[in-house]
């Protein structure tokens, strides 16, 4: 087979032919804020205790229920699991539905406590971009109520007007990893994946971004550190903040301490630049 070597006049041209990024559309638990062993889960084991359950996620535990995304469906696979007969009774979908209600009143409270900040960098991006022009949507697999929650106690005021399309639980039946929430907020902008650059912290999310051909950053943590992220953009600590630099892990390199809006840049003329020269497309 014959391969093609890209070089860097090539990747230029071909570059400048691609749509100029954008837009970033942000996922939310494990990327704005490391919501999900301290919020999510917390939340979970308070919803079974006040329902009189003897359910308890731990947080070995809970990392393995991530695999399935969607606290209906997390509560669903870990019923099937420890005791099918709940799903048995007639009454078992508002028995689910009411117990992550519960779950998700619980989470808000937790978050307006403020008990979860941001990541490092997340604060520092989102107003950069915003400022520049850059259009910014949220893809996210939880409950539009939790969204709402982490948003208004991170940004307050502003929190409305920064994202310009949200997408979030169950405007979509299938969940990441299957793309639909991407191609749903895609749709809300009438923008082409190619403008767009996503930034995820797991592998269903960057399965669910490429699938919609979204070119995608990951920002690792702790839950997802020893996952495989192969087609990222580039793979990161986190975002970064000059006293704090981020550190790159894999693919394009990072080039200064923190990920910005030329760094976002770069990678994505890059990302366009080798798509375009691919034998595949
Ligand atoms: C993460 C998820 C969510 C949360 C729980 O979503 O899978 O299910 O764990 O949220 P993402 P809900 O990384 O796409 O933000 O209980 O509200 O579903
Ligand atoms: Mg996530």
């Amino acid at each position: 087979m014959t391969s093609i070597q890209p070089t860097a006049s090539t990747v230029t041209a071909a570059a400048a032919a691609a749509p100029a990024l954008q837009a970033v559309i942000f996922d939310v638990d494990g990327t704005l804020a490391d919501t999900e062993r301290d919020g999510h889960r917390l939340a979970f084991n308070q919803a079974f205790a006040r329902s009189g359950m003897d359910w308890e996620w731990s947080v070995g535990t809970y990392g393995e229920l991530l695999a399935v995304t969607g606290g209906k469906e997390r509560i669903r696979h870990f019923a099937a699991l420890r005791a099918p007969e709940l799903l048995k009774q007639p009454d078992s979908d508002a028995w689910l539905a009411a117990l992550h209600q519960l779950k998700s009143d619980i989470y808000s409270e937790l978050v307006r406590t403020g008990t979860i900040a941001l990541r490092p960098g997340v604060a520092r991006l989102i107003r950069e971009l915003h400022g520049a022009g850059v259009r910014l949507a949220i893809a996210t697999t939880t409950t539009r109520s939790s969204l709402d929650s982490l948003l208004v106690a991170s940004f307050g005021d502003q929190a409305r007007s920064l994202f310009e399309v949200i997408g979030a639980g169950d405007v979509v039946a299938d969940k990441k990893p299957a793309p639909d929430i991407y191609h749903w907020v895609l749709r809300r902008m009438r923008l082409p994946p190619a403008a767009c650059l996503a930034i995820e912290d797991s592998r269903p999310g960057i399965l669910a971004a490429s699938a919609a051909g979204v070119p995608t950053l990951i920002t690792i943590n702790a839950y997802t550190a020893d996952q495989d992220f192969g087609g990222a953009l580039s793979v990161v600590t986190d975002l970064g903040e000059p006293a704090a630099p981020a550190r790159s892990l894999g693919g394009q390199p990072l080039n200064g301490s923190c990920v910005d809006l030329a760094q976002l840049r770069d990678w994505h003329t890059k990302a366009a630049g080798s798509r375009r020269l691919s034998p595949a497309n």
